[in-house]
């Protein structure tokens, strides 16, 4: 890919980068988007699968998805795109604002990482909010119960109709709207309020960079847009900076 003199500048001159990804990072790794063609939302429902109200009806089918769900992630490794991102840390200030739940980023190394919809690794009490680990859940009999007060445990990922993690939120927004270059990465930029942390990055004065295997609702905010596979542009994005650095 030939990058415009314009962007080449941005790198040069730079401290802090801001990565907001989505689920189109990881798609390379094996794991589904949500929408389009081959998307999670165009074969379940989300209002079954991703709300209070679905899972209070129907606990033990929410918990067999994610059962599945997370037998897929322990099996992906991060991709060529996670470990550019966590190479870049070398350069600049970098820091990852995901909405995604694999904890892929931490896995190829990247250190500053806000999850806005919680990560599905980890679980907690309805009742009493006390967190739990996968090993010490009892699956065999359907919805796990709370060894201490017998509540409902629920995986800690963030449902519709469900306020983010305040601290991750609101950790995201300060250090997009105080980033140099913002990259929003395979994401389609429709689940709201995540999507206003690009659009007030760019309010506040960053430049935005979209890599996307297509258009999004975030492209007509984008001051360079890349149409291709996040790894791929991701790794020819590290190649440029080491050039940069070693030449400067
Ligand atoms: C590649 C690629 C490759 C593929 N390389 N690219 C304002 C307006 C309208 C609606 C709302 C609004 N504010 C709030 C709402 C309601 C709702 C919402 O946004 N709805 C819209 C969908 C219409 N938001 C909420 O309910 C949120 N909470 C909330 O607002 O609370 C406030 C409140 C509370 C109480 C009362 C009133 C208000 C919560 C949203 C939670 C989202 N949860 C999910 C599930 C997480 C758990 C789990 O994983 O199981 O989060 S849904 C799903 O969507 C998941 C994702 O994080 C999120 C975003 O999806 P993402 O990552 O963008 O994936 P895709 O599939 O959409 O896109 C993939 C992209 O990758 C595509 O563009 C591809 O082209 C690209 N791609 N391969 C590069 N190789
Ligand atoms: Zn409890």
């Amino acid at each position: 890919m030939e990058f415009s003199a314009k962007f080449i500048n941005k790198l040069k001159y730079t401290k802090r980068l801001v990565f907001f990804t989505g689920a189109g990072i990881s798609a390379e790794s094996g794991i589904s988007t949500f929408r389009g063609l081959d998307g999670i939302w165009n074969k379940m429902k989300p209002e079954e699968l991703a709300s209070i109200d679905g899972f209070m009806k129907n606990p033990d089918l929410v918990w067999q998805w994610y059962q599945h769900r997370r037998q897929i992630v322990q099996d992906s490794k991060p991709n060529a795109g996670h470990i550019a991102i966590a190479e870049l840390d070398n350069y600049y200030d970098v820091t990852v604002v995901t909405q995604n739940v694999d904890n892929l980023h931490r896995r190829a190394g990247s250190s500053k990482v806000f999850e806005l919809h919680g990560n599905i690794e980890r679980n907690f009490c309805i009742d009493c909010k006390f967190p739990f680990s996968e090993t010490e859940l009892n699956l065999e009999s359907g919805n796990p119960k709370c060894k201490n007060c017998g509540g409902r445990i629920r995986p800690d990922v963030v449902w519709f109709g469900e306020m983010l993690p305040q601290d991750q939120f609101s950790g995201g927004q300060s250090v997009a709207e105080s980033s140099d270059i913002c990259f929003i990465v395979g994401t389609s930029g429709l689940v709201y309020p995540a999507a206003y942390i690009p659009i007030e990055a760019k309010q506040a004065g960053a430049f935005l960079v979209e890599i996307n295997i297509e258009n999004t609702e975030m492209s007509c905010f984008a001051d360079e847009s890349f149409i291709g596979k996040s790894a791929s542009i991701l790794t020819e994005i590290l190649t440029e900076v080491k050039k940069i650095k070693t030449n400067s």
